[in-house]
């Protein structure tokens, strides 16, 4: 099995630390999109990483599709439940941590581009969804020791990935500060060797 990706794509870390918790071996081939040479819209026509090449040469993507694959290709630990409201909390959670990402990556992508075309109304537009969704996952994490339900799970892996692609690209964002809670909680991912092995290179 082979999983394109780069290392600092945050949605290409949810699945790193979904292989490495379920313990299943892998080739991570490192490609990204934005560069001349890319191969990655040979297998996923949006051009997007993360990929996985499964064994019979199959391209899956996006990353909530490649975990789905990955959490019943084993049963080692489960990450996505079977009860079906328990799944959907955890797949909410998920939609939650991957869209405050799409909104820092676009944030990042804006303010990559020549200072006299940016839009100081789309970076606040974009901000306030970062904001309101750091609320809602500090709001209803409360005191509890993980996102959803009594175990650690694929709702963690979202919002530890999500939080770390935070500290990488949006450093002065301060949001330990504000949440608490969330700051505990990305302390704890952190020592998991799933968390610490898969730590986007200094930015
Ligand atoms: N929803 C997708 C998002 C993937 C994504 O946006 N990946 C970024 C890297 S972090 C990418 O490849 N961007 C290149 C592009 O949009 O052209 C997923 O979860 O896999």
């Amino acid at each position: 099995m082979k999983l394109i990706g780069t290392p600092t794509s945050p949605y290409t870390r949810k699945t790193r630390v979904v292989l490495a918790e379920k313990r299943i071996e892998y080739e991570f081939v490192i490609d990204s999109s934005h560069e001349a040479k890319t191969q990655v819209p040979n297998y996923n026509p949006l051009g997007k990483v993360p990929v996985l090449i499964i064994d019979d040469e199959t391209a899956v993507f996006d990353s909530r599709v490649i975990v789905e694959y990955l959490d019943s290709a084993s049963p080692v630990a489960k990450l996505i439940p079977e009860d079906t409201r328990q799944r959907i909390q955890v797949r909410r959670w998920e939609a939650l941590a991957d869209g405050c990402t799409d909104a820092t990556v676009a944030v990042v992508t804006e303010k990559r581009r020549p200072a006299n075309l940016q839009s100081a109304d789309w970076v606040t537009r974009q901000q306030g969804k970062i904001d309101r969704a750091l609320k809602v996952m500090s709001d209803e994490l409360a005191a509890r020791n993980w996102c959803s339900g009594e175990f650690f799970n694929l709702s963690d892996i979202a919002v530890g990935c999500c939080l770390g692609f935070l500290d990488l690209r949006l450093p002065d964002l301060a949001w330990r500060k504000t949440y608490p809670n969330l700051a505990k909680l990305a302390e704890k991912l952190a020592q998991r060797p799933s968390f610490r092995d898969t730590a986007p290179p200094a930015a």
